[in-house]
């Protein structure tokens, strides 16, 4: 999962813009951040590891000239590692394009292959990213034309999209023509547009999150179509074409479960009521299953958690009190990698308040479980503080398969609930009564709020992959992804 930003304004230098929007996509990964700007066809680019405040200072900034960009920030998908692979990708020719991504290609080590044999384009990473950039490259580059018209860029768009499978948001500056933004054709990963009306006219942004336009007061036209591009010009107008066949919209579920904040609207729909929605749904399952449960209290394991517990509490009619304080200096667990360094952060990460659960049965709420490893310590912290019985909900299903479209879902062999009932899972996790929700609940909690959604990208829950996977793939997966092989990368990296 990485955030993607595009700009394009009028006046004052975007950079700063930029800047600002990568900060607020900065939950969407913290391994690596980008900006690139045209100013009067000279691209200026900054890349680095690390904090989007840590990668950019005064020098940088100063650097990035020129009023239409793009921005990222990485979180580390599908072997994705070291400085060389931070976004945006840069390919001289033709026009000189720069191209941010979010998502993962599931062909691309066809695609890599293809671009050598056919396209005679070299991939210098492992990164799709870069194999989607050459392809784009190589769709303008068919055109045959010196000057761009929106249309060229549409087809383009369609030729990529034609031989991409996958989930990808993208946003590429084209060098003296302007951006263009553009959605795989199921909208997995989100992207939304925006105006802002200044003295000088309008002035355009796409982000991976309505949230960064928000707070740079970009008014929400609406999220870009699944299979749509977005030409936004570098003299400010905007043309938009669907360039994919339909297919059926399937936005990624796990967005609202936990990886959007929760002030973002994604396909029309807000993060938050979502939330609200799935503790609702949560608490009814539970007053069925037991009526006349012995819950004292409920406790969300901050931060995702806090907005599905609420409502969670009143349906329950228990209290919800704050049982955990987090430190909030660390990052979060989700994102450190390998597993040891994963099982040592949790104390440091969390501390319990006694007083809340001495001698209370207490439900703890977590937003998801996925390896399993925080919320075993965290069960085993409730009862050092004195719970009487410790209850654990997780307002999502079970994640029993890997994502393919982009988030650092761990293999299914590291995900606790892989291949284990659900008394097993809650065995090994030492909880007294273990709750999931159940899918159908939890994709009602995102559809009740806009009918039109049909459809999800649910497959680590069922195991459904919307756009169909080649054999071998999954294996293929295991053999990168593993901590394993992660631990391996790093150190290499570090030699
Ligand atoms: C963490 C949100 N959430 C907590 C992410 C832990 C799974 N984990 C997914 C639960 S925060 S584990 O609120 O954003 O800080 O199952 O892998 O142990």
């Amino acid at each position: 999962m990485c955030g993607i930003i595009g700009i394009v304004g009028r006046a004052a230098e975007v950079s700063g813009a930029l800047y600002d929007g990568l900060t607020v996509l900065q939950h969407r990964g913290q391994d690596a951040a980008g900006i690139a700007t045209e100013d009067n066809l000279k691209l200026c680019l900054h890349k680095g590891n690390g904090l989007v405040r840590d990668v950019f200072d005064v020098p940088h900034m100063s650097q990035l000239t020129g009023t239409l960009g793009i921005g990222h920030c990485r979180y580390p998908t599908a072997g994705s590692d070291g400085a060389a692979e931070a976004q945006p990708f840069y390919v001289n020719s033709p026009f000189g394009i720069a191209l941010a991504h979010n998502g993962n290609l599931i062909n691309a080590p066809e695609l890599k292959r293809e671009c050598f044999l056919q396209d005679r384009r070299h991939i210098n990473t492992s990164s799709d990213s870069e194999v989607l950039l050459n392809l784009f490259a190589h769709e303008l580059q068919e055109q045959e034309r010196l000057r761009l018209q929106p249309e060229h860029l549409f087809q383009a768009v369609a030729g990529v999209h034609q031989r991409c499978q996958g989930g990808y948001a993208v946003v590429a500056l084209v060098l003296g023509v302007g951006l263009v933004a553009f959605r795989d054709p199921h909208g997995i990963r989100p992207l939304v547009l925006g105006v802002r009306r200044s003295e000088q006219g309008e002035e355009y942004a796409v982000a991976s999150e309505s949230v960064a336009l928000d707070v740079l007061g970009f008014e929400r036209l609406g999220d870009v179509a699944p299979g749509e591009a977005v030409v936004l010009t570098k003299h400010g107008t905007m043309h938009r074409q669907q360039c994919a066949s339909p297919k059926t919209r399937s936005p990624c579920i796990f967005e609202f479960v936990y990886l959007a904040r929760p002030d973002s609207l994604i396909e029309q729909v807000s993060v938050y009521q979502a939330r609200l929605n799935m503790g609702e749904r949560l608490a009814a399952k539970i007053l069925a299953l037991r009526p006349d449960h012995d819950i004292d209290v409920v406790i969300p394991i901050p931060d995702t958690s806090r907005t599905a517990a609420l409502p969670m509490a009143r349906a329950l009619g228990v209290e919800y009190r704050e049982g955990f304080v987090k430190n909030r200096y660390i990052g979060r667990t989700f994102i450190m990698p390998g597993q040891s360094e994963r099982a040592k952060s949790v104390r440091r990460k969390l501390n319990a308040i006694n007083m809340e659960f001495e001698d209370k049965v207490v439900l703890l709420v977590d937003d998801s479980i996925v390896r399993g490893t925080t919320s075993k310590q965290i069960i085993q912290m409730a009862r050092d503080a004195g719970a009487r019985k410790v209850y654990f909900a997780s307002a999502a299903p079970p994640v029993r398969f890997p994502n393919v479209y982009g988030i650092d879902m761990p293999i299914a062999s590291e995900l606790v609930a892989y291949g284990r009932s659900g008394d097993e899972i809650e065995q090994l996790l030492g909880a007294d009564w273990l709750v999931y929700q159940d899918l159908a609940d939890l994709e009602a909690a995102v559809r009740d709020l806009n009918g039109d959604l049909q459809q999800f990208d649910t497959s680590c829950f069922s195991g459904e992959y919307v756009t169909g996977l080649a054999s071998g793939y999954l294996e293929q997966l295991e053999l990168l992804r593993s901590d394993d092989a992660k631990s391996r990368r790093r150190e290499k990296h570090a030699a």
